[in-house]
């Protein structure tokens, strides 16, 4: 009997002495702190588990690839991940704090990282390049039809410029608005985005995507978006931007909601993999040709959708095709070069508006961090260098981005308060990332940004009395959410960089991609910020996400009926 209960002791210790040890650290991530638990084992890390994090969903793959990446190489000297530097930063510091509690030592230098798959030549019914919001959709969309697609993503993970979408998506006459009261129109949607396109919008594309843009918003709801408020953008004429929840960035939530949807149906998503070539024999597209890994394949199919974004960060084409645009910075993912384009060219597709390149007003001064126009929509007014108020802040972009260049200094400050952080938690991120000066008086503001305290102090007063009122009278700007009163008070400089190219690829409202001549190059398609003529010469805030999920719904599902 005794030697039985000194067996089972010695099993149990010995169970227990095989478990790896754990370590529990954290670092800081982009939305906030970032706790990991590192498993060891024989003086090897054996695993890294995320425990707790306030990164959005579409950081996921980053965070697993990084931890992966760590574990291979026995090493922090692994890549950051492309679009998620902040995240792979904060996971990297966690785990060095909790190597260091576990006296590890880890091997330096940038070791190759294994990869276990290659990729051969492969047939599909279609292939979706690009794996942003627009891509995302097709892909999504095209499978529920029935179609085997596969979706190609040349970054490490997917999302593209949509992470870092912010202030919403538009829609009129959705059911969220009735709720609220909002009374709204597909007309009179086209009608503000005509206008604020300077009548250069292609009129059939604008009429899909005014129409259709009800349905998108309980497409995407149903998908699992959390979309609940709505509220102002800039050449509105009502409240149409839809965001999530306490004004949370839109972009991640739609990327996260649309990526779990493809992961549930089991889509064949290939991240480090771009298209290089787009195959096409007798007039008929039927694959593309894919790189990856520095090496090449073939994907055969019956239907290549193109979604790869547009063009905003290449400089040297933004220059090409509108010079005054030269030496602008950009507020683009740096995957957002332009390549899908020249692809698409390379078969015969035309090309529309290529010069028509919007910039946004507020985008930190002389860096790349784009302050979401809800700023302004929930109560945020622009000043500039002397303290005075020169522009309605919720006029389209263009019309705000020209007078913030003719002011001294070529910028202006974002000035807000307590009130509107409160109602709009993308503010958070900006202040985290150290992108606000704040005060708990307008004087001591003033003070720190180098205005004079008594005309900042004055400009705000009026602009109180004008809400109070419920009109501005210097600007008539529409949207008078709040007065400015609420410390602490908060001041970002701003001015324009490159956010948007309008022009692009010429595609039919099924999406179809045209040539010269008008006409369908057969199992052609593409969406979203790749094509050109949906917002003509400047896309109001707000349309982006409606104009990527709109048309990517409808490349998937047409693509897919195309080719039973
Ligand atoms: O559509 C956009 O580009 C948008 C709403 C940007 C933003 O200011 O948040």
């Amino acid at each position: 009997m005794f030697k039985k209960i000194l067996l089972m002791v010695s099993l149990v210790s010995a169970v227990a002495m095989a478990k790896p040890k754990e370590y529990i650290a954290t670092g800081e991530g982009y939305n906030g702190s970032i706790q990991i638990k590192l498993s060891v084992e024989d003086k090897k890390i054996t695993g890294i588990d995320v425990v707790k994090h306030e990164e959005s969903g579409f950081t996921k793959k980053a965070m697993n690839k990084i931890n992966k990446d760590i574990i291979d190489t026995q090493s922090l000297d692994v890549d950051n991940v492309a679009g998620a530097t902040f995240t792979s930063d904060g996971i990297k510091e966690a785990v060095g704090k909790a190597v260091a509690m576990a006296g590890l030592t880890l091997s330096k230098g940038n070791k190759k990282v294994a990869t276990n798959v290659e990729y051969t030549d492969t047939n599909t019914d279609i292939v979706v390049v690009g794996g942003g919001g627009a891509g995302l959709s097709a892909a999504l969309a095209a499978t529920e039809k029935g179609a085997k697609v596969i979706l190609l993503e040349k970054m490490p993970m997917v999302g593209g410029n949509t992470n870092y979408a912010t202030g919403g998506i538009n829609a009129a006459d959705t059911k969220i608005q009735k709720q609220l009261g909002i009374e709204d129109s597909a007309e009179l949607y086209y009608a503000d985005t005509m206008k604020g396109g300077k009548n250069l919008n292609n009129p059939t594309l604008l009429k899909k995507l005014t129409e259709e843009s009800k349905n998108i918003i309980d497409w995407l709801i149903a998908k699992g978006t959390d979309l609940t408020e709505v509220s102002f953008s800039g050449g509105q004429s009502v409240k149409r931007i839809h965001r999530p929840t306490g004004g949370k960035a839109v972009g991640p939530v739609i990327v996260d909601a649309l990526n779990s949807n493809l992961e549930k149906l089991g889509v064949d998503l290939r991240t480090d993999s771009e298209v290089v070539k787009i195959l096409k024999k007798d007039g008929k597209v039927h694959g593309v040709l894919v790189k990856s890994k520095g090496k090449e394949y073939q994907i055969h199919s019956k239907a290549v959708i193109m979604a790869t974004g547009g063009f905003g960060a290449n400089p040297e084409m933004v220059s090409e095709y509108n010079p005054n645009l030269k030496g602008f910075g950009s507020t683009n993912n740096p995957a957002i070069t332009g390549e899908g384009i020249k692809l698409v060219q390379e078969v015969g597709g035309d090309l529309v508006d290529m010069n028509q390149i919007q910039t946004h007003p507020t985008v930190v001064h002389n860096a790349t961090d784009m302050i979401t126009e809800s700023v302004r929509g929930e109560g945020a007014i622009l000043v500039n260098r002397e303290g005075k108020r020169f522009i309605n802040e919720l006029e389209t972009r263009d019309v705000v981005s020209k007078a913030e260049l003719a002011q001294t200094g070529k910028s202006a400050f974002l000035i807000f308060d307590q009130g509107t952080r409160e109602n709009l938690s993308a503010i958070n991120g900006y202040v985290k990332k150290g992108l606000t000066k704040e005060s708990d008086t307008v004087e001591g503001l003033a003070k720190i940004i180098g205005m004079n305290a008594k005309e900042l102090k004055s400009t705000i007063e009026r602009y109180n009395g004008f809400v109070k009122n419920g009109e501005d009278k210097d600007f008539a700007k529409k949207g008078l959410p709040r007065e400015i009163v609420k410390a602490p008070f908060y001041a970002i400089e701003v001015s324009p960089a490159v956010h948007h190219t309008m022009g692009g690829v010429r595609i039919n409202d099924s999406t179809e991609v045209l040539d010269k001549d008008g006409k369908a190059i057969p199992g052609l398609y593409a969406a979203g910020e790749i094509t050109g003529g949906v917002h003509g010469g400047n896309r109001i805030g707000g349309n982006a996400v409606t104009d990527i999920t709109v048309f990517g719904k409808i490349a998937g599902e047409k693509a897919a009926e195309n080719i039973k």
